[in-house]
């Protein structure tokens, strides 16, 4: 295994769900009686699903107690898987194959590092879960994007020193996450919302092989 090693952020990283997360939040808003805007879900990326319904509770200005935060949370899920249900590889976002195909080839480490609690589900809809050598998500995590736990965790599952890492992220709270880990950082997405990545791409079709063995340290 060579000493560098490659942590994809999934939502938004490796397949497009954002939509549905932001369709789940929607729902839930207007029943609760206000509007949720597309705009509004880019404060949702890479935030776990508890910080998301405080934000967005916060938005409605509605108080709740225990058990109806804990209820809608439940209902959040099941909108939201119900919106996955029938997601398959035609929904990966483009060259990631390609790109893990490389590295799975070159021998470079390659591991998850997500917020989502849903995220192994969705690597076995896609069919991609065999090039992971680990997966670190939401439930592997006490504390959520901006720390840098999950990453850092995912480090250690690959046995890469966190220097060495490079790591794949489309959320603000993800970048920073990464930098905190002392991992290079590449903003994938709007470049002025990512403006503290190391580096910054719309998409992996922007990123070639030359790049990748750039950033590698063997
Ligand atoms: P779940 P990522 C994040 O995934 C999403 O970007 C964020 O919008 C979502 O709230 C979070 O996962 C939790 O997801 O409700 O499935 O546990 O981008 O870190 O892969
Ligand atoms: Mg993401």
């Amino acid at each position: 295994m060579k000493k560098t090693g490659f942590i994809f952020d999934l939502d938004g990283v490796v397949v497009d769900t954002a939509k549905y997360h932001f369709l789940a939040w929607r729902k839930l808003a207007n029943e609760l009686g206000f509007e949720f805007t597309e705009v509004q879900n880019e404060l949702f990326k890479g935030v776990s699903r508890k910080r998301c319904l405080e934000i967005l509770l916060g938005i409605g200005g509605i108080q709740a107690s225990q058990d109806q935060f804990d209820q809608w949370m439940i209902e959040k899920n099941i909108d939201y898987l119900n919106y996955i249900e029938n997601m398959d590889a035609s929904e990966i976002l483009p060259d990631v194959p390609k790109i893990l195909e490389y590295l799975k080839a070159n021998d470079y480490a390659i591991a998850l590092g997500s917020a989502s609690k849903n995220a192994t589900a969705i690597l076995e809809k896609i069919n991609l879960i065999s090039y992971f050598d680990a997966i670190v998500d939401g439930n592997n995590v006490t504390k959520a994007k901006p720390d840098p736990e999950v990453f850092l965790i995912a480090a250690k599952s690959i046995q890469i020193q966190p220097e060495n890492c490079v790591v794949f992220e489309d959320s603000m709270a993800g970048i920073v996450a990464a930098n905190t880990a002392k991992m290079v950082s590449i903003g994938m997405g709007d470049a002025k919302i990512l403006e503290q990545a190391n580096y910054n791409f719309n998409d992996f079709t922007e990123i070639d092989i030359e790049f990748l063995e750039l950033l590698s340290k063997s």
